[in-house]
């Protein structure tokens, strides 16, 4: 390849890549779009720390929720699913105040209805249940997962 062919190419795969970027409207294949967001709901299951490992693998990173949009989006789907997912926030730093794992926020916005109770004084990451509800859990639990991307 000629030095110019080299610098057309370069360039054109720069601005390929990054136009990608800038007009992706959709989401890559297994993603549910919703709002700014891409959302990934497994089907296997994973402890807590394993589903942030392989969020991060895939792309991505355990489910945020941002603001009542986003929460009622999760908690329809998951209570369609029956089945229990993880979402990123844990409260390993001080008991009972559950902050984001990857922004590192607080939540800011109290989703719970019962929960959190810190059963057995060991629950420190939160699932959406079976209900669509938010509870905190013993995070080497194994259930399914939400991760997230913009
Ligand atoms: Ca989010
Ligand atoms: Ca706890
Ligand atoms: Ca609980």
């Amino acid at each position: 390849m000629s030095t110019w062919n080299l610098v057309s190419f370069v360039v054109l795969t720069t601005l390929a890549a990054n136009s990608n970027v800038l007009v992706r409207a959709d989401c890559p294949d297994g993603w549910v779009k919703h709002q700014e967001s891409c959302h990934f709901f497994s089907h296997d299951r994973l402890s807590w720390p394993g589903a942030i490992v392989v969020c991060k693998l895939i792309g991505g990173y355990l489910a945020e929720v941002q603001d009542d949009s986003e929460k009622n989006f999760l908690d329809t789907t998951v209570d369609q699913q029956n089945e229990h997912y993880w979402i990123g926030a844990h409260d390993a730093v001080q008991e009972g105040s559950f902050v984001w794992a990857t922004s590192r926020q607080p939540i800011s916005v109290n989703h719970f209805v019962h929960s959190p109770d810190n059963y057995k004084n060991n629950e420190g990451c939160i699932e959406i249940d079976s209900d669509g509800n938010w509870n905190d859990n013993d995070c080497m639990t194994t259930f399914r997962y939400i991760c997230e991307r913009p």
